[in-house]
């Protein structure tokens, strides 16, 4: 026959009974004091908000963003300019230039037209003095009617401030031509 009493006397486990515990032991009959409390925060080492003293991980942890450190800093930024080193873009940064890039933030090689023409390599047509699309007699009597002059010329082809046979054989040279 089994005694009832067996039941009863069950030996006793002793562990943490407090189910807010993060050691709780739902087997345990009896609290020994070991319960620790549950302190909820990040607990990703890595983390930019790590908590030593959380032991429940609430999902707040947050991590830098590639190439930053926690503080929002690069963790390589050879010249200082905020940029990191691996995100600086290579361009030229003269506005003045061809192949300006707006993007860049590192200098890079600049091209330029040559002079009197633009960059796409149209002519600036400066020698079209009367506007009108086309380097001919026109403009020729324009240039022969400031000949001579020494200040705020219209008629200074060569932008020397003055009209001269320079002046008349930059606009022979490309006498016949067309303006796009
Ligand atoms: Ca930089
Ligand atoms: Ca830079
Ligand atoms: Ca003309
Ligand atoms: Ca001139």
């Amino acid at each position: 026959m089994v005694s009832s009493e067996f039941c009863l006397d069950s030996p006793s486990v002793p562990g943490c009974t407090d189910p807010t515990a993060v050691n709780y032991n739902p087997l345990a009959t009896e609290d020994d004091g070991s319960c620790i409390d549950s302190i909820s925060g990040c607990t990703n080492v890595a983390a930019c908000n790590y908590d030593a003293a959380a032991n429940v991980d609430d999902g707040s942890c947050t991590f830098p963003i590639q190439f930053y450190n926690c503080a929002g800093q690069c963790n390589l930024d050879s010249d200082g300019d905020d940029v990191c080193d691996q995100l600086e873009i290579e361009g030229c940064q003269d506005d003045t230039a061809c192949n300006y890039d707006a993007e860049a933030t590192d200098p890079g090689a600049c091209f330029y037209p040559d002079p009197g023409f633009n960059c796409d390599g149209t002519s600036l047509c400066i020698e079209d003095l009367n506007d009108n699309n086309a380097i001919e007699v026109g403009d020729v009597l324009l240039v022969l009617a400031d000949f001579g002059c020494t200040e705020n010329c219209s008629a200074d082809i060569t932008g020397d401030g003055f009209v001269t046979v320079d002046d008349v054989l930059a606009l022979l040279s490309a006498f016949g031509s067309e303006c796009l």
